[in-house]
């Protein structure tokens, strides 16, 4: 492919969500359906490039070969799949529903809310005075954003003012601020961290026991379900040195995992497009696919057994939530506080400036929530209802026979409050968000004659 078709990706090595897409355009990219190249988003091409281009200093961001931007990791899926469909990535809802359902479950879970344990490892052991410390990786890997060209003390020099000054490591929890501030907001305390914790291994040790008998979610070939896993996985919870030693000692599965959906440094990881070799008796070597069950999806729409805990997390932990946010956000969109059709918080890390007093505290964007037993706030997320609109459509999709809709059901029923994603429409009526570039808006009240 010629450089002109080749898309551009804005992105960094430690971001969640580049992890997610850099990885799926990689298994494109690897298959031939298409060619990128991944660039750098220092601050001045988010200033200059990204900002003017979809309102949102956020990465990754992709620019297609004809120009059109696209953001949000999501919706740069959905772009490039409908573009290149082959390999698939997402299980069709007509010929796979049960999958198509369960990948955009972990999808959700994966990118908004494992987000917690990855922010939170990478800060609180990023903190200064915590022992031990990756303070030093952080420095270097905001640094070579930031100061690319620079010597490599400078650069770490860089990455340290912007640590102290913006993101708030000299004071950590104790006066919390920038990201302490975000995980705040998302519900980590002092109070709610063992609790935390407590989700994140038991999560954890759930993708281990999958990991241990199929190479990918869905058997031998990765879908959305693993290059979302990816986000929280690979950043944060991988490269990240504290988080990563615990990573590799005590899940050395899902370590192998991440480093064969990320298709770098896995030979031994066993990954897609790689052939294993046995001797015939005449010496000749022979290839078949590296990957468990076959080296493709476990057909006839299953969805391993083993994945059953994993989607339990989702219903038991971050369904709730969910639900809460639904009757906050209308709370919120009717209480004369909003203008019809105007702006809403978008960000998912922290707070969004210019709406930090209705996130925060008691704020109308904050509610209750429980993890492992424990009440906490937090804020909410008008952007979780964005996704929440983009499952409906999936489920609506998945379910739009008889014969398939009983497959749904079948797949959900175990669930608490499984079957109430049938209903997902009804249930998100009167709170529908638009995003419009990078930003979210309320849907405008409809004018009755
Ligand atoms: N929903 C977006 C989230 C993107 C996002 O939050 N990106 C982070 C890095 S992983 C970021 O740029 N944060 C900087 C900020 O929020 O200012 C997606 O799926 O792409």
């Amino acid at each position: 492919m010629s450089g002109a078709g080749r898309y551009r990706l804005f992105s960094w090595e430690h971001s969640y969500f580049s992890g997610k897409v850099r990885a799926f355009l990689r298994y494109k990219a690897h298959a031939g359906a298409l060619a990128f190249e991944d660039i750098l988003a220092t601050p001045d091409l988010i200033q200059g490039v990204l900002i003017p281009a979809t309102g949102t200093n956020v990465v990754p961001q992709l620019l297609a070969p004809d120009g059109t931007w696209v953001q949000d990791s999501s919706e740069i899926l959905d772009f490039c799949e409908r573009a290149h469909p082959a390999p698939a990535v997402i299980p069709a809802a007509r010929a796979a529903p049960k999958q198509c359902v369960a990948s955009h479950v972990i999808e959700l879970l994966a990118d908004e809310w494992m987000v917690v344990y990855a922010f939170f490892e990478r800060w609180f052991y990023g903190r200064d005075g915590a022992d031990p410390s990756h303070a030093g990786f952080n420095e270097q890997q905001w640094g070579a954003v930031l100061a690319p060209g620079a010597d490599g003390h400078a650069r770490r020099r860089a990455g340290r003012a912007f640590l102290e000054t913006v993101l708030g490591v000299r004071e950590g929890f104790a006066q919390p601020r920038g990201v302490y501030a975000g995980l705040v907001a998302l519900g980590v305390t002092p109070a709610t961290i063992p609790a935390w914790e407590a989700s994140h291994a038991r999560l954890l040790g759930r993708l281990e026991e999958h990991f241990a008998r199929h190479d990918f979610v869905l058997g031998g070939l990765p879908s959305l379900a693993d290059f979302s896993l990816l986000g929280p996985l690979y950043a944060h919870l991988y490269r990240d040195a504290v988080a990563g030693f615990a990573l590799r000692t005590r899940f050395p599965l899902v370590t192998e995992w991440v480093e064969r959906t990320n298709h770098e440094g896995a030979l031994n990881a066993r990954t897609y497009g790689q052939k294993l070799y046995t001797r015939a008796p005449d010496g000749a070597l022979v290839a078949r696919p590296a990957t468990s069950d076959g080296g493709a999806w476990v057909p006839g729409d299953e969805v391993p057994p083993t994945l059953f805990p994993v989607l339990a997390v989702f219903f038991e932990e971050m369904w709730p939530v969910l639900k809460s946010t639904l009757v906050t956000l209308r709370a919120y969109l009717a209480s004369g506080a909003h203008p019809s059709g105007g702006e809403l918080p978008g960000k998912t890390f922290t707070p969004s400036p210019g709406f930090e007093a209705v996130q925060t505290g008691d704020g109308p964007l904050t509610h209750e929530f429980e993890i492992e037993g424990v009440r906490a706030r937090r804020m909410v997320l008008p952007y979780h209802v964005w996704l929440l609109q983009r499952l409906a459509g999936v489920v609506r999709e998945a379910t739009s026979t008889p014969s398939d809709r009983a497959q749904v059901e079948a797949l959900l029923a175990p669930f608490p409050g499984g079957l109430e994603l049938l209903g997902l429409d009804r249930v998100i009526a009167g709170c529908r968000v638009r995003k419009l570039g990078g930003r979210i808006f309320s849907e405008p009240a409809v004018e009755r004659p």
